[in-house]
């Protein structure tokens, strides 16, 4: 069989550089607890990212959790079903009911139009995810939420570098929380962060990722460990260096893609939305049966056969798993859109590494 085309592939940094930083930490015996490259991936992230502070952690899913546990949120949140589990589990970790509501399909992300219906007397505050990388209408969202007293906590794990009108999408709602994971276009192995707006709250969630220590002797809160180490900090630090490069690499074959598809009758996908900068994280594409001749699931099988593995971001819909599927909100009728999302969207194979042959071998199974 010819050599398998992943979804993605991690972005590496160069080895020897690595070594040499890793001789750094061994040198110093510094090996975790806000050491020196630690310090120095938020500074260098905090100006990256165009945001006022930052606070690394270990995955991407622990900042949600925390973040909640920040901002006292309890009773519901509204949230989209179409994400990674990680969102709602995060809610779930705090005792918190998800109240879900439809997307909007021209953003994958909440749709506000629909929001307003769904708050109720318990509701503390809205998660929306900026799917895909693909900014939620973040001020619609912010009116909602303060016309009605609630927070936002915006599950960025997709947004790595996202900017609206040059400005970061991390910088809406109270908290962004991002995620490193080795699939993401910027990673760190493992690895996250919570984005927030001043020094003090990044003082607590300092806190709160330590136990809720705020000194040798102080423990101000029931905190947790979610600490980011030197080591992966170091790898973050060289692969911050690569990551414009890896983002243009993307773009290219993004465009590649479209190029091909636009006229493949019963495909559809994303465009570029005007005046942002995407980071081209995923590439998803949906497939109208009908009109291709062909099924969602029958092409991700032809193509998996023939060793090209695309992924189906995100199916099942979170409301189809256990624990959420008994939810009142948790039904195809009050979720028309994700469901034709989850039951449709196929993500084709998107990274920094993929050759004109690997995208030729992608593009065959459309006829191209
Ligand atoms: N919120 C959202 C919206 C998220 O999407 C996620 C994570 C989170 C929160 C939570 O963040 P973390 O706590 O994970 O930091 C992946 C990731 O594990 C997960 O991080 C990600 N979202 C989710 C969308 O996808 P899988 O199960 O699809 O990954 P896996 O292991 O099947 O890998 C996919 C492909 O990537 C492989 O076929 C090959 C390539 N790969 C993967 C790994 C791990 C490599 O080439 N090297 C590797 O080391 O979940």
């Amino acid at each position: 069989m010819k050599d398998q085309i992943t979804v993605t592939s991690p972005l590496l940094p160069d080895l020897e550089e690595f070594n040499s930083m890793l001789k750094e930490i061994w040198d110093s015996k510094w090996i975790t607890n806000n050491g020196q490259f630690h310090r120095q991936l938020e500074k260098e992230l905090a100006e990256y990212l165009k945001v006022p502070y930052i606070s690394l952690f270990t995955n991407g899913t622990l900042p949600l959790i925390t973040a909640l546990q920040a901002l006292r949120i309890t009773g519901e949140v509204i949230t989209t079903p179409y994400s990674f589990v990680a969102t709602t589990h995060s809610l779930w970790w705090n005792g918190i009911r998800p109240v879900f509501v439809d997307v909007d399909p021209a953003t994958c992300g909440l749709d506000p139009e629909k929001i307003e219906a769904a708050i109720t007397p318990k509701t503390t505050a809205i998660m929306p995810v900026h799917c895909y990388g693909k900014p939620c209408d973040t001020e619609a969202i912010q009116a909602i939420a303060d016309k009605y007293g609630l927070k936002v906590i915006y599950d960025a794990a997709h947004a790595f570098g996202v900017e609206v009108n040059g400005k970061s999408v991390l910088n809406a709602g109270d908290m962004s929380t991002l995620s490193f994971h080795a699939t993401k276009v910027y990673n760190t192995i493992e690895g996250g962060a919570m984005v927030m707006h001043d020094e003090q709250t990044k003082k607590r969630i300092d806190y709160l990722k330590n136990f809720g220590f705020a000194g040798e002797t102080t423990v101000v809160a029931p905190g947790i460990n979610s600490k980011m180490d030197e080591v992966r900090a170091a790898y973050g630090l060289l692969n911050l260096r690569k990551v414009d490069a890896a983002i243009e690499a993307r773009r290219k074959v993004a465009e590649r893609y479209r190029e091909a598809l636009r006229d493949v009758e019963g495909i559809t996908f994303y465009d570029d939305m005007p005046g942002v900068r995407h980071n081209y994280s995923y590439f998803p594409i949906f497939v109208d049966e009908e009109k291709f001749g062909k099924s969602r699931d029958a092409l991700y099988e032809e193509m998996k056969g023939e060793g090209v593995l695309g992924r189906r971001y995100f199916y099942p819909l979170i409301t189809e798993f256990s624990t959420y599927r008994g939810l009142p909100s948790a039904t195809r009728e009050n979720l028309p859109n994700a469901y034709k999302l989850a039951d449709t969207v196929l993500c084709l194979p998107m990274h920094h590494d993929l050759s004109d042959s690997d995208v030729e071998r992608v593009l065959k199974f459309f006829g191209k």
